[in-house]
């Protein structure tokens, strides 16, 4: 049986269409095909008032649920996302060369970062809040990955990426782990977050490195951050601060209705 068996009453709003942008926000970001089969199934407009709390009768009732269903999204990524499942990896044959540049701006406008003068910002529910420089993140263990960047505009590119291990800089700095969110500021005035569970998968990198060299100004010189378990806005390049915390701290696309868990 259904849980959803109630339609509202509907003024100027074409329902079918409504659940199916829903269906495809959902669809987009579950990758099993039993899960997407079950929300097909399960899915209506009564489900998706139901579902929200959102009375869908005009359109901005209809954005409100939608961004729900985003929001809900996050819960349900958050909840399937396996701590020790690993993305695929790849050969040193199979790395895409040239591997594709993208920002929010175009090449001619890649930030350039100072070594001398950079220092690595930590803060928030950390015990140790000092700076780092290039220098000491270098001298920490590193360790390499060849996977697979995927861009929500519709590209993908297997890369190289060489660094520390995120949980083992967590653990190093005293992060409080049970924190929910990590956040990242970048020198280019983007900024993202993401969930602690994903901030301490074995595969996410405080990458330093790109094809075994230091991370080039467009990948991100100095360091980015590098987990094939999401999608390419997700990962951060530039970064100069970091902070752990409890307040949800969205993101430059995410505020502007990207999914924020943003799985691959
Ligand atoms: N600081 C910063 N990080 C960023 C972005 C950006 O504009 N600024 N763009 C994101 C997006 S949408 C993508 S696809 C990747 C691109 O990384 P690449 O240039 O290494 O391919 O960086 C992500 N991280
Ligand atoms: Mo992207």
């Amino acid at each position: 049986m259904s849980l959803f068996f109630k339609r509202p009453p509907l003024t100027g709003v074409d329902g079918d269409a409504v659940v199916r942008e829903a269906r495809a926000l959902i669809e987009r970001q579950l990758d099993a095909p039993s899960r997407r089969l079950f929300l097909r199934r399960s899915l209506t407009l009564g489900g998706l008032s139901m579902l929200t709390g959102c009375s869908i009768s005009d359109d901005s009732h209809v954005e409100a649920a939608l961004t729900k269903v985003s929001r809900f999204n996050d819960e349900v990524q958050g909840w399937l996302f396996s701590p020790t499942r690993l993305a695929p990896t790849y050969t040193e044959a199979e790395i895409t060369r040239p591997f594709p540049f993208n920002a929010y701006y175009g090449e001619d406008e890649i930030r350039e970062v100072d070594e001398a003068t950079y220092r690595l910002e930590v803060s928030g529910m950390v015990a140790d809040k000092r700076r780092w420089t290039l220098a000491e993140l270098r001298a920490l263990p590193q360790q390499d990955q060849i996977t697979r960047h995927i861009c929500v505009e519709g590209w993908s590119a297997i890369g190289k990426w060489g660094g520390v291990r995120f949980a083992d800089f967590l653990r190093h700095v005293g992060a409080d782990l049970s924190a929910k969110y990590v956040g990242f500021q970048c020198a280019d005035d983007y900024h993202t977050s993401i969930d602690m569970p994903t901030a301490l998968h074995p595969q996410t990198l405080l990458a330093l490195s790109y094809d075994d060299q230091p991370l080039p100004p467009k990948y991100g010189f100095p360091m980015k951050l590098r987990m094939p378990t999401k999608l390419g806005y997700k990962n951060p390049k530039h970064i100069q601060a970091m902070y752990v915390t409890n307040t949800y701290p969205g993101g430059y696309w995410e505020d502007q209705g990207y999914n924020w868990f943003g799985g691959s």
